[in-house]
């Protein structure tokens, strides 16, 4: 797309904008198509969105069954081993023909249309076989990232009520083994309402099988027929729950829908990546996250890509990993985190510069904000300075790219993500809610619905509304802030809410902060996050401990290494700090304002703090300060 067309689709979707979405809907194959288009409120008499919503069609067959008359022999899913020891090619046949036969395998196990599976995969083909597999019949699925402690499995499962579980016998990532299906005994200890457990050999350690309730995928795959027929979906059936972090409470299952999600998913990964037939694209993301969903899984093979599956790391076996996959598989759009990049670029140039990567011919970035020095180093080095990067914005709850800058139409600033794309409508708006105008900074909120824009949280409409919806009425508030410059570019500057995001993880304070009290020793706790030269945020955690706990060393290791397990590697604090006491208001509030501060160690900046119950708590806290 050029700037003209860019403009053009801008004021198309302005003037004329069922057309727009209908003529965006073309691109999928439906059973029937639809003649409603977009009906949606933000507002909360009535309150829905829905897309499409006569409209008729299976993910599956827009994956799948599409592509095999003219791409059936051409890869749909390249997989690379953690070790780089295999690689195996999935053509579109052999991905259609698998996916019927665990289709097939489900519909024996009694799985039906609307039931939620659970997906507990480390990153090999048979996590993308499962989900497809669930969309085929109808089955909602519900992927739960491999780096989820027992604990966090175990109130997914329960939060949808889900029967079935697919996992594997271990994962396998930086060499080390993950124990999943040991993992997934432990949680089902505490959901007992689950029936079957499939398990998929990874590694083939021997695993504790339970009889009548775990079977090897194997075993029930043999002479299960290799087709198996689509369930019809209207647009509005969910298609996958995903959770994920919010300000407060447990994490909610953000649900999505069949037809506005996969327009969306398949419309942006053609547009945003410049996607062209026959292209070979990486996205790093890990499938248990929503850019694994969107640009491992459904973008791509919606558009008949060929598709770059990678179980291992960047750092594994050597630091050269990501361009040696990039040289091997002939890689010609890479898209990753900031995170990486700049684990990466601490590196130095030479373990890049030492390999090809001639084929690269688009770079793409997501999950944070990335720094204009990490920018300028993957455009320079990894991209020989002939690569366009996109910046792409969005969320979990965006179902795929909401902002980024478009190759051949907007210019690239480091660090911005640029404009929205045709049919998204920021905005930004003060405390109160006020629109704001010209370059300035505030809230991001969206204004109208798009087609990928998340339904519900499952089993919770009100909680749906209320997360979103209920701030600045009438508006989707993102919960990022962002500031507009003088071209009208966005850049966003992080979290408002207590959510952080640690190496492009989104985790809620109010979650580490709940596993931390459920620590015996531990009265209260107040987690907070500060700037990380890595994982672009650290977690902090003050702890007040009981009355009668000694603080020690090892307390502060253990209580690291129990936020590890309450609800995975990934969420370990990088710091605990005892604090004797918390900075409260005379009400009660912990002032979170004044831990930032101090986490982040801008001790010149506390601001007031005359209106605390106890101000001196402030002066031991940073006397202690940790790090
Ligand atoms: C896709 C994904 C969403 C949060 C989001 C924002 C941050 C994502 C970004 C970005 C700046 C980008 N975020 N992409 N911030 N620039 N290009 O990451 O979804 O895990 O739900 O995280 O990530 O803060 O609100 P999710």
């Amino acid at each position: 797309m050029d700037a003209a067309a860019y403009e053009a689709a801008v004021k198309r979707v302005e003037d004329d904008p069922e057309g727009y979405w209908r003529d965006l809907a073309k691109r999928l194959d439906w059973m029937t198509f639809p003649t409603q288009i977009k009906d949606t409120s933000f507002h909360k008499h009535p309150f829905h969105i829905r897309w499409y919503a006569d409209g008729v069609l299976n993910v599956s067959v827009n994956c799948l069954d599409r592509h095999l008359a003219e791409r059936g022999d051409q890869v749909a899913i390249i997989w690379e081993s953690d070790e780089g020891d295999i690689s195996d090619n999935f053509t579109y046949r052999r991905l259609y023909e698998e996916t019927c036969r665990m289709a097939n395998v489900l519909k024996a196990k009694g799985v039906k249309k609307g039931d939620r599976v659970t997906i507990y995969l480390p990153m090999i083909p048979q996590t993308a076989i499962a989900m497809l597999a669930c969309a085929r019949i109808g089955a909602v699925h519900s992927v739960i990232f491999g780096g989820f402690s027992p604990d966090s499995i175990a109130g997914r499962i329960q939060d949808c009520d889900s029967r079935i579980v697919i996992t594997a016998d271990e994962g396998l990532r930086g060499g080390k083994a993950i124990p999943l299906k040991r993992n997934v005994d432990e949680a089902l200890e505490q959901c007992p309402d689950v029936t079957d457990v499939i398990v998929i050999k990874r590694t083939k350690a021997d695993v504790p099988m339970k009889a009548g309730r775990d079977a090897f995928y194997a075993d029930l795959k043999q002479g299960v027929e290799a087709t198996c027929e689509p369930e019809p979906m209207n647009a509005e059936d969910p298609l996958f729950i995903l959770y994920t972090s919010g300000s407060t409470g447990k994490p909610k299952g953000v649900l999505h829908t069949t037809g506005g999600y996969l327009v969306w998913a398949s419309h942006t990964h053609e547009l945003v990546f410049d996607y062209r037939p026959g292209e070979v694209f990486w996205c790093t993301a890990d499938v248990g996250w929503v850019t694994g969903h969107s640009y491992v899984v459904y973008g791509p093979l919606a558009n008949a890509a060929t598709s770059v599956m990678f179980e291992g790391v960047p750092n594994y076996p050597t630091t050269s990993r990501f361009w040696e996959v990039i040289d091997k598989h002939k890689v010609e759009i890479f898209y990753t985190a900031p995170t990486a990049i700049r684990s990466l670029m601490r590196e130095g140039d030479e373990p890049v510069k030492k390999t090809s990567r001639s084929t690269l011919r688009l770079l793409g970035s997501v999950g944070e904000p990335i720094n204009p020095e990490a920018w300028l180093w993957y455009h320079r080095v990894v991209g020989d300075s002939r690569c366009p990067v996109v910046d792409t914005y969005w969320q979990t709850e965006t179902g795929a790219c909401l902002a980024t800058p478009l190759p051949g139409a907007t210019a690239m600033k480091p660090g911005s993500c640029a404009k929205p794309l045709p049919g998204i409508k920021f905005e930004l708006v003060d405390a109160e809610g006020k629109p704001l105008h010209g370059a300035t900074s505030g809230n991001l909120v969206i204004t109208d619905s798009w087609p990928g824009q998340m339904r519900t949280v499952y089993g919770d409409h009100e909680r749906f509304f209320n997360t979103y919806f209920s701030t600045y009425g009438g508006k989707y508030f993102t919960g990022d802030g962002c500031r507009r410059d003088e071209d009208g570019y966005y850049w966003i500057t992080g979290r408002v809410d207590d959510v952080i995001n640690v190496s492009g993880h989104r985790l809620g304070t109010a979650e580490i902060e709940s596993a931390l009290v459920g620590n015996e020793n531990v009265a209260e706790a107040a987690v907070v996050g500060y700037p990380h030269d890595v994982k672009g945020q650290g977690v902090y955690c003050f702890v007040t401990l009981k009355a009668d706990v000694t603080p020690t060393d090892i307390l502060q290791a253990e209580l690291k290494g129990w936020v590890r397990r309450e609800i995975g590697p990934f969420a370990a604090p990088d710091v605990v700090q005892f604090a004797p006491g918390l900075p409260k208001t005379r009400s009660g509030k912990i002032m979170r304002r004044i831990l930032r501060k101090i986490a982040e160690n801008d001790l010149s900046n506390l601001g007031d703090t005359s209106t605390l119950a106890d101000p001196a708590v402030v002066d031991d806290l940073v006397k202690n300060r940790g790090g």
